[in-house]
């Protein structure tokens, strides 16, 4: 039977699964390998199922010869060389679709938090600070009527818009190349350059790739385009957004607030983020609903069996997402 490592633990579905085909490795005590013990594991895989959070390179590449498929457990995959396992005939998916509605749904939660100071106020409240009612306590921003900015417009993008049109918002989004007309027409979306979105959006969120192309594409000058009632989220990746620079915007109150669930170089944060009442944060779990981690774990496998057990083509290839 062929060898199937999965580097983190999932659910027991996908592992019964995987075992009807594969000769499955699997980490289900969800040990954090050392990079050495990882590349010993992955040895004589010829499918692995990696998290977000594993390196494929080539070390990693060299230290599994056999390995003919990874499947990747997340819709991003910024973690893999991709031109590497290209050069090696390495297929590489992920797990596109099945994670959209649910990082959504976090989405908009991070922005209500930001702008209405729910994790400041309970902060507040469990250290005993809240002493009497005053009617000038903890003001916020409004989220209802305000304009909200996409950097980003793919699928997960649009189920924001379509939240945000049931709060009642203007929406602005930001892309290379415009969705076509009856999507921004259904979603009441509006195309514009960047720096309009950064001038009139209230919240600006980001949802698109890390690339070497999107590395700090909010950056000072960025954030001080941006209103000084507005607020920042980003639910993407590390990276795109320059950390330090964002943490000074915040410190100066030149935007109000932040709601973050990604990082430069998580799990590490800059720890001068935790100094800062103005940004709620959060451990990268925009995906991590009971149902969809299962989804998303269901369909990595999928991937490995229609690879591997059926030699049929990827279910998910990231080169055709
Ligand atoms: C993952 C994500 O859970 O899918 C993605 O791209 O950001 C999350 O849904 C994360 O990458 C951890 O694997």
């Amino acid at each position: 039977m062929r060898k199937v490592v999965v580097t983190r633990e999932v659910f027991k579905e996908t592992i019964d699964f995987l075992r009807i085909h594969f000769d499955v490795t699997s980490n289900q005590d969800d040990r954090s390998y050392s990079r050495d013990e990882l590349l010993s594991i992955v040895s004589e895989a010829e499918g692995i199922q990696t998290a977000g959070s594993d390196q494929v390179n080539d070390e990693f590449l060299d230290a599994a010869p056999q390995v003919k498929i990874i499947a990747n457990t997340a819709v991003g995959y910024n973690n893999i060389d991709v031109q590497a396992c290209l050069r090696r005939g390495v297929v590489v998916t992920n797990t596109p679709g099945v994670l959209d509605e649910c990082v959504a749904d976090y989405a908009l939660g991070l922005m209500i938090s930001a702008c209405r100071r729910i994790g400041e106020g309970e902060r507040y409240l469990r250290s005993g600070q809240w002493k009497a009612f005053y009617f000038k306590q903890m003001l916020g921003l409004d989220i209802h009527g305000a304009t909200l900015g996409l950097i980003g417009f793919g699928r997960i993008g649009q189920a924001i818009a379509r939240r945000a049109n049931g709060f009642g918002m203007r929406v602005l989004y930001h892309t290379r190349s415009r969705v076509c007309e009856a999507l921004e027409n259904d979603l009441h979306a509006t195309h514009v350059d960047k720096s309009q979105l950064l001038e009139e959006s209230d919240v600006v969120m980001l949802i698109l790739p890390y690339t070497k192309d999107t590395h700090h594409i909010i950056g000072e000058r960025e954030l001080s385009q941006m209103k000084s009632r507005s607020v920042l989220v980003n639910i993407a990746r590390g990276g795109i957004v320059d950390d330090a620079a964002l943490i000074k915007a915040l410190r100066d109150k030149t935007i109000f607030a932040a709601g973050l669930d990604v990082y430069e170089g998580e799990p590490q944060l800059n720890p001068e983020f935790l100094e800062l009442e103005n940004v709620v944060l959060s451990p990268h779990i925009g995906s991590a609903s009971e149902p969809t981690r299962r989804a998303m774990a269901m369909t990595a496998a999928k991937n490995l069996v229609a690879v591997l057990a059926n030699n049929e083509a990827p279910i998910n290839p990231v080169n055709s997402t």
